[in-house]
């Protein structure tokens, strides 16, 4: 049935069943197509073979670990990392032709799949006061310019400075610094929409903001392994291998997750003949099929489990040493437990008690265990609390600190957490905002900045003049998309380093810069030499990533070249601006000086795999909280209610697209071609609501400031559990109120959007 998207043009859309396998042959076939359409065969080939090699590029898409250098294969990425290298590494271009034909209003009737399609910007662009084309800017002009904007402003916090967390350390150090230099710590991240709330839980209870596993804890050392919230065959798909060597020595993989994903059933290894030509290994030995924004309900009914088992054979079950020596908070949590009741549990969650019982079971029986997880637990107004019940979880049985145990967000851009490592936060805690002062020797701003959602609400309120984005999509990442474009008009000037043309450039300020950037695959060369950046991935290792190929256009500048040159335009060489553009390993220097855990930077980010970030309670069960102790905490269980007649809908990824960046139109593990208007329904749920699969229907989610709506989205029977509902993001994003986010961390509730559907108008 043919389908209208916004830009008016019928698609071929298709549903079928979800698929019960993934990767395969199919997987290497897409890989390769996607690859030779985009760069042609060479260069493809030879991009891709640099993948996550020691000496070469890393990935661009996903934060997953590499394996040590030695256990590397010769092909070291999946089909979702070959697409987003060939989307880079594509030989289509968008110059000033391109940009003389088409007016803003034009393209803005486009949508971001065909945007992007365009191919790589190429020179820096200028949307003048009331112009309605891009036209070419001199680098140094537009340098002028912005510093000249920001120089006008009467209050540094009137700037707002974003970072995507493709940036590296080095463009993500020198870029705070020039924030904090002008005076302000507004440095909203698109880790603010991401794992904020794991961050916000994790320092809480054990005192460091992200994960503390390795790779190896994965792949060598749990017995048991909880995949909770996250598609990993989509979003992480090299952690199939990893699990797929976990499941091989007898390792135990539960999956909790509302959508049956293909990635938990038999994943086919692309790297070997037993994944290619033999019957794969079946990943998963359990799918609990979760309630959405059932998981506080689940993982308090499982802490509750294991206290009758530790009630019932006391010093059997509880880690008493551990919790002894290490632990504070445990009693009020044990009455919490108590006190609740298995018939709420069961209706929250949306798992039987039993289910939930034979789950404790299988933790008893686990000498270690570790959980991952991702989106699905993060983007809920009881995320925080949510992360934290998963840290009581773990320290009831002294699951952190020791081989094979451990909380593991797993982390969605490839340098996100680097970033936020080298100081992208509007609120860096005081030892790291002293240390930035005695390195450079001015006094950096201490009150706290805008994050993402406080930002949007700035900008609407006409309190932000300059919006400046490293990277993203901002316009279209974050929710209440009519409000964020609105508020992006608003401001005087705004200026995007991009290296494809998106939306966000399109919902301009006043004025506006469009700056085009070298990407990861490419070669840097600057008057020092040939550089190289680093970048941190979830397990916290730290590496080198060197470009192969040849920039996409004699003009573009690295993201370190724009912000030190802009630095240099705005407060003369002081900092030594031009000397970190010179050669990177000065920037280094001044991290190794400002961030803990980074000595001797450039002699062991030289070494094959780079080296591992210290933290705490994974080294030496040291947690570095309030009071030097990990922390039990109190989460009374909580869920969205939904009104009858409502369902509660969650917004996932496609296989075909890195976050806003839609490479294609199939989700193929989900049985979709040809579209991405679809709206994954519960078959019961469809008969009640007298719709069939096929319908057209809009989405529409009512909250007190009003009805917001999506319109003509294809209903499709799918296995969601009852009153859940799935669709994809970005569509989806015009849905969810910009007041609608997390408790603590502030992240818009992008996974729990109470909708109705209308049949569509
Ligand atoms: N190919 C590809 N790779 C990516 C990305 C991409 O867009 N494409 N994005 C990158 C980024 S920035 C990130 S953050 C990660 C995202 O990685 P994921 O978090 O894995 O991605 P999502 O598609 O948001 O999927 C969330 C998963 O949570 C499930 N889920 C939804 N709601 C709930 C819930 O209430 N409870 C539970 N238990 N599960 C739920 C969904 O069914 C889905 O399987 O991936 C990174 N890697
Ligand atoms: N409804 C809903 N909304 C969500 C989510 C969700 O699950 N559901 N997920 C949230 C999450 S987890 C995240 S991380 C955010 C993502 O938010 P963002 O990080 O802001 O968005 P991306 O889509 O990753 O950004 C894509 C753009 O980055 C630019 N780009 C690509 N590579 C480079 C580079 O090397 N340098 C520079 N300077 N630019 C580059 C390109 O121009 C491209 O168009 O979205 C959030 N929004
Ligand atoms: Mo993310």
């Amino acid at each position: 049935m043919a389908e209208h998207d916004r830009t008016g043009e019928a698609s071929e859309l298709r549903t079928g069943d979800p698929k019960t396998s993934s990767v395969g042959v199919r997987g290497i076939t897409e890989t390769v197509k996607y690859a030779r359409e985009e760069t042609g065969p060479v260069r493809g080939l030879r991009t891709l073979l640099a993948l996550n090699q020691v000496d070469g590029f890393d990935c661009p898409s996903c934060a997953w670990a590499d394996p040590p250098p030695g256990e590397r294969k010769h092909a070291e990425f999946c089909e979702n990392g070959a697409k987003a290298v060939a989307w880079e590494a594509t030989r289509k271009r968008v110059g000033r032709d391109f940009f003389a034909t088409h007016s803003v209003a034009q393209l803005r009737e486009r949508d971001g799949h065909s945007l992007e399609a365009e191919g790589r910007l190429t020179e820096p662009m200028h949307l003048a006061p009331g112009a309605t084309h891009y036209t070419p800017i001199s680098w140094d002009d537009a340098l002028r310019l912005t510093a000249d904007r920001l120089r006008a402003m009467d209050d540094p916090n009137r700037a707002v400075f974003y970072t995507s967390g493709r940036t590296s350390n080095e463009a993500a150090f020198a870029y705070q610094l020039l924030a904090r230099r002008l005076g302000t710590n507004n440095l909203p991240d698109c880790s603010n929409m991401c794992h904020e709330s794991s961050g916000a839980a994790l320092s809480e209870t054990i005192g460091v903001g992200k994960g503390v596993v390795t790779l190896q804890d994965i792949t060598d050392h749990a017995e048991l392994i909880m995949v909770v919230g996250q598609n990993p065959g989509t979003c992480h798909p090299r952690m199939l291998t990893a699990l797929e060597q976990a499941k091989r020595r007898g390792a135990k993989i539960i999956a909790v997750n509302p959508l049956p994903e293909a990635g938990f059933g038999r994943f086919h290894n692309p790297q070997n003949v037993r994944g290619l030509a033999g019957p794969g290994t079946q990943l998963t030995d359990r799918h609990l099929p979760i309630r959405v924004n059932g998981d506080l309900a689940f993982f308090a009914g499982l802490n509750r489990a294991l206290l009758a088992a530790e009630e019932a054979a006391p010093g059997t079950v509880f880690d008493h040493d551990f919790i002894d020596r290490y632990c504070d908070g445990l009693d009020a949590a044990v009455s919490g437990w108590r006190g609740l009741d298995w018939a709420r549990i069961e209706e929250l969650s949306g798992l039987t008690r039993r289910a939930i019982e034979r789950t404790a079971a299988d933790v008893i029986a686990a000498d270690s265990v570790i959980v991952c997880w991702a989106m699905g637990l993060t983007q809920h107004r009881n995320a925080v609390p949510t992360i934290r019940e998963i840290v009581n979880f773990l320290l009831l049985r002294g699951n952190i600190g020791r081989p094979g145990a451990g909380p593991a967000p797993i982390r969605g851009h490839s340098n996100v957490q680097g970033d936020r490592t080298v100081g992208i936060w509007e609120k860096m805690p005081d030892a790291f905002l002293d240390k930035l002062r005695d390195e450079f020797g001015f006094e950096p701003p201490r009150a706290h900045g805008l994050d993402t959602v406080d930002c949007i609400r700035a900008m609407r309120d006409g309190r932000i003049d300059v919006f400046f984005a490293l990277g993203g999509n901002f316009a279209a990442a974050t929710p209440d998309t009519a409000v964020t474009e609105t508020a992006l008009a608003n401001c005087a000037l705004t200026v995007h380093v991009a290296t494809k043309l998106n939306r966000s450039h399109l919902c301009h300020g006043t004025e506006a810069l469009l700056l085009p950037c070298l990407g990861r695959t490419e070669r840097d060369i600057q008057d020092g030499g040939e550089q190289f950046v680093t970048v941190e991935d979830s397990m916290a290792m730290v590496h080198a990533s060197r470009g192969r190929l040849l920039p996409g256009s004699p003009q573009l500048r690295s993201e370190v070249a724009i912000v030190t040159g802009l630095g240099r335009e705005l407060f003369g060489d002081a900092l030594g601006w031009s000397e970190m553009a010179r050669d990177y390993s000065v920037i280094r220097r001044h991290i190794e000086h400002v961030v803990p855990g980074f000595h001797a930077y450039e002699q062991r980010v030289a070494q094959p795999g780079g080296f591992m970030l210290p933290r705490g309670p994974h080294d030496a069960r040291t947690f570095p909280t309030a009071t030097g102790k990990a922390r039990f905490t109190v989460n009374p269980v909580t869920a969205v209610e939904v009104p009858a007649g409502r369902l509660l809908l969650t917004t996932v990824r496609s296989h075909d697209q890195f976050n806003t960046t839609v490479y294609g139109l199939d989700d193929r593990y989900r049985g979709v071609t040809g579209g991405r208007r679809v709206v994954f329904l519960n078959e019961d749920d469809l008969r009640e609501l007298d719709l069939h699969d096929g319908d057209l229907v809009d989405l529409v989610s009512d909250y007190p400031d009003g009805e917001r709506r999506a319109p003509s989205f294809r209903a499709t029977r799918y296995p969601t559990p009852r009153g859940c509902a799935a669709t994809y993001f970005p569509e989806a994003n015009v849905l969810v109120p910009l007041d609608s986010t997390a408790e603590t961390s502030n992240t818009p509730n992008t996974k729990s959007v109470i909708v109705r559907l209308e049949p569509a108008r």
